[in-house]
This record gives C-alpha cells, structure tokens and sequence, in this order.
C-alpha cells in the first residue's frame, strides 16, 4: 500500500519518481476534504491545472479517497481546490507498471522449452 501525505508545497513529481507502482497496488489519498480534493485527469489537464466540468463532477472528496491501480497506464491526479495544483505543487503522475505475474508465466515457458531441449539431447 502507498501513501500520499495531504502536503501542500509538497513535490509530488519527485517523490513519485523512485516508487514503483504496479498493478495491484492501492493509492490512497487522506486529507483534509474542508481544504482539498483528489480529481483524476488526463494529461493535459494535469499540466496545465485545468480540470473540465465533467471531471470536476467527479472529484473525489470524502479525505480518505482510495484509488485502486487496476490496469498498467499512466494516471494523473490533482486537487482541484483554488490553485493549489498550480502554485502549490497538489499533482502526482504515477506510472503504473504490469504485474509481474506475466513474468513469471514466461520464465515458466522457458523453463518448460529448457527441459525438452535438455532431454532431447
Ligand atoms: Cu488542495
């Protein structure tokens, strides 16, 4: 489980940069939901700390928000609360990587194509 502190003047891009998210693992954000919010957007909102009416709908407010990391993608987060995206530092980029299971099922094959070739000769 990875947590995300409620910081403001925080930098969230660098923190984020030595974690590795997988797919799996379970975001949560806890803060203070009189003064923030957590809005998932896309890229281009994210670095411009513009959020669509749509997206604004549907911001996550309840202060102990968790954000389940189900498929390998990249997700872009930010509070959407006056402009603390944009002079405060409230966004994070994850990237989420696959799950090694993948990984382990080829090593499986290879070891499987080993064992043939090793009887075969
Ligand atoms: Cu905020």
């Amino acid at each position: 489980m990875t947590r995300v502190g409620p910081y403001v003047d925080f930098n969230y891009t660098e923190w984020a940069q030595d974690k590795v998210f997988v797919v799996g693992d379970i975001l949560v954000f806890k803060y203070d939901n009189r003064k923030h919010n957590v809005v998932k957007v896309n890229g281009t909102m994210f670095q411009s700390c513009t959020v669509r009416p749509e997206r604004a709908n549907q911001a996550l407010t309840s202060g102990n928000d968790v954000i389940n990391l189900a498929t390998p993608e990249k997700k872009w987060c930010i509070c959407s609360v006056a402009y603390h995206c944009s002079t405060r530092g409230m966004k994070l980029v994850i990237n989420v990587m696959p799950s090694p299971a993948p990984y382990v099922s080829l090593l499986g094959l290879f070891e499987l194509a080993l064992k043939k070739y090793v009887s075969v000769s």
